[in-house]
């Protein structure tokens, strides 16, 4: 569990950035959902996909070559999370943005989790598993068509091509605007926040490096130590999202209430 000093420091530094109105940047990774049952990109695969890698289903090539089988991956991947609910490390983001009026909540995840929770300023750096386009034209496909459609996967029913999840697969480039409000926002932190990410997926792992060099102090919470933690983390709180994120928004919490208090 988080050594309770640097936990301190941490709440120190979240201090400071709202005393200077300054902007807090927090980017997530599928570890902020491990406590609502969704697996990490790092535990195995289950079930059918149990011989499969998710770095070789989450690709076009992967598509391709077994559009009913990667179709039905992330048919079951949103059934899942349909059936998940947002955690206490999803609703303690929540709180945070409503304490800091400069606020960006950069996400890795597809899982619609931080918005269902009541994130408002949310960036999807990966797409949205609820969200449907067709292969060949990008054409927005309805989930309800979906539902109607025996095929698997399904037709696009302006172009007729296969539809597709509306995620970035491995190898395909991030929607440009959300990329660069992503790069901004961390060009500009006064603190950024890291919460369960192994640090690996590029070029969503860059964005901490840049907001060090811009200056910012940087957060890190994490059972275990990430790819970022040696190169970029100021203070490391080790543990679970789902306990360690409440602990250090309820005690900024008190902070602020006791400096109201003693102004009177
Ligand atoms: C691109 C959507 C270029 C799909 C995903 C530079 C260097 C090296 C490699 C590259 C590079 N640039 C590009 C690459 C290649 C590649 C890449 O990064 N490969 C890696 C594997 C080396 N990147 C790309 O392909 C990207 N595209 O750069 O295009 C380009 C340029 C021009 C023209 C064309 C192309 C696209 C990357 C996006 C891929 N899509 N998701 C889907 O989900 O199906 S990424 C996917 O994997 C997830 O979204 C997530 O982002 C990532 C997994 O990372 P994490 O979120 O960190 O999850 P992970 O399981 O790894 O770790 C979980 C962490 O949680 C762990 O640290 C664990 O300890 C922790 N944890 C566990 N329990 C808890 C916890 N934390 C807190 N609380 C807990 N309870």
């Amino acid at each position: 569990m988080p050594d309770l000093a640097i936990l301190d420091k941490a709440v120190e530094a979240l201090m400071q950035c709202h005393q200077a109105q300054g902007s807090l940047v927090v980017l997530t990774g599928a570890g902020v959902s491990k406590e609502s049952g969704i697996p990490t990109f790092r535990d195995a695969q289950t079930g059918l996909w149990a011989n499969y890698k998710a770095e070789d289903l989450a690709t076009r090539e992967g598509f391709l070559s077994n559009p009913a089988m990667v179709w039905d991956w992330y048919d079951f991947r949103r059934n899942s999370v349909w059936q998940a609910e947002p955690n206490p490390a999803h609703h303690a983001l929540v709180d945070l943005e409503s304490l800091f009026p400069a606020f960006t909540l950069i996400t890795q995840n597809i899982d619609n989790l931080h918005q269902r929770a009541g994130s408002q300023c949310v960036l999807e750096l990966h797409g949205n598993i609820f969200r449907y386009k067709c292969l060949e034209r990008n054409h927005p496909v309805s989930l309800d068509l979906l539902a109607d459609s025996e095929a698997s996967p399904p037709h696009c029913p302006v172009c007729n091509a296969w539809v597709r999840p509306d995620v970035v697969w491995f190898g395909e480039m991030l929607p440009p605007k959300v990329l660069d409000r992503a790069f901004d926002a961390a060009a500009h932190a006064t603190l950024m926040l890291i919460v369960g990410t192994s640090g690996v997926v590029h070029p969503a792992a860059s964005l901490p490096q840049l907001a060090k060099e811009a200056g910012a102090t940087v957060i890190e919470i994490n059972p275990e130590l990430s790819a970022l933690t040696p190169f970029v983390v100021d203070y490391f709180l080790q543990g679970p999202a789902a306990m360690v994120l409440p602990e250090l928004q309820s005690a900024l919490t008190r902070r602020l209430v006791a400096l109201e208090g003693s102004h009177g």
